[in-house]
């Protein structure tokens, strides 16, 4: 074989390569539980490994220190520029009721205020990494809408995964967005154009209450039944046994965000040993956090095997007031849900090595 072949055959090889990497859109509620913050660390670990390219980060909460949180996970993994978002005029602001208000963004930014349904945890973070991100208040980041909706617009069709470890806020607005100067298309034709899978952490199985899918019910309710493409569900069932993140908590590095929320967070295993029920009521376990988040990003940039197994069928919301069931059509059903297949502590070994791994590009 000539040269000339050789560096055709290579310039091939890269392109064949890089159409296959996934291209990620990470939307996250990073204002609570932490889960959030080991999703986005394995998204840049798997991006400095080549494996995924990173579109966006988008924040499904608004009023508080989702975006800024956001900016300095990208910060730390050498990726500021990444663009960012966050829903107007709807939407979780905290995840509790009490937190149901919009942050002063003038109040200190370590300062804890009563029950703040776990805004203190990241405003703490951007307290401690000044410099490392541009929006302190998650309404000054522009409109997702618009950030969806000109990425998508931008990229080749059928090319762009969503992942999703919040509230569906921001897939219900995207989906009702209407034709515009970045694109003729609709919401929903932009995204059955443009998007190859919905990768989504929401519902519970078989029916029940969770977290991300109860708090903006009805905008769960339109994106589960109108999302023209196919999704794959990891469900609280998934994750709530598969742990990780102790060994984030324990890494032996000075200044790593990742670090910093995990190990703060995260009881010591001496509190677990003294409380079992806290174990099961609060999803900790000796390696950790419950990983459903990161669980999301793994099926998204890898896809569902070696993994998992998955069924067929249907997460629906059946009520107004959180309630989801799954309805199983191993035919027709539109979604998929991941069920155990590699034992779920060698699961949460993997997304600890991925977390763990130290930035391949710093700044
Ligand atoms: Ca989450």
């Amino acid at each position: 074989m000539n040269r000339l072949s050789l560096t055709a055959c290579a310039f091939l090889f890269t392109a064949a390569a890089s159409a296959a990497v996934p291209k990620i859109i990470f939307d996250t509620d990073m204002i609570t539980d932490f889960d959030d913050v080991g999703a986005l660390a394995c998204l840049h670990a798997l991006a400095d490994a080549g494996e995924c390219e990173i579109l966006a980060t988008i924040s499904s909460t608004r009023g508080n220190a989702s975006v800024g949180a956001v900016e300095v996970i990208n910060h730390y993994y050498g990726r500021p520029d990444i663009p960012v978002g966050a829903p107007k005029g709807m939407g979780v602001m905290g995840a509790y009721p009490g937190a149901k208000t919009k942050v002063d963004p003038s109040s200190p930014l370590g300062e804890r205020k009563g029950n703040d349904g776990g805004h203190y945890k990241y405003r703490k973070l951007l307290a401690d990494y000044p410099g490392w991100f541009r929006h302190a208040d998650a309404d000054d980041a522009p409109d997702a809408n618009e950030v969806y909706r000109r990425i998508l617009a931008a990229q080749p069709d059928g090319s762009v995964t969503i992942c999703s470890v919040g509230f569906l806020t921001n897939m219900r607005r995207l989906l009702e967005t209407k034709p515009d100067s970045i694109s003729p298309l609709d919401g929903k034709a932009l995204v059955a154009k443009k998007v190859k899978l919905w990768v989504c952490m929401a519902c519970q199985y078989p029916r029940g209450k969770e977290y991300n899918s109860k708090w903006d019910s009805e905008s769960s309710r339109i994106a589960f039944s109108q999302w023209p493409t196919p999704v794959i569900f990891s469900d609280f069932q998934y994750g709530r046994d598969c742990f990780a993140g102790r060994a984030v908590a324990e890494m032996d590095v000075k200044r790593s965000p990742v670090k910093d929320v995990f190990a703060g967070n995260i009881p010591s295993r001496e509190e677990i040993r003294a409380d079992s029920a806290k174990w099961l009521r609060s999803c900790f376990g000796m390696g950790g956090r419950a990983a459903w988040d990161e669980t999301a990003v793994l099926i998204a940039v890898r896809g569902i095997n070696p993994y998992f197994n998955a069924s067929r069928g249907a997460y629906r919301m059946i009520d107004d007031k959180g309630n989801n069931e799954w309805a199983p059509d191993e035919e027709n059903g539109p979604h998929l849900r991941v069920t155990e297949r590699m034992p779920k502590a060698e699961v949460g070994r993997i997304i600890d090595e991925l977390m763990t791994r130290a930035p391949k590009h710093t700044l």
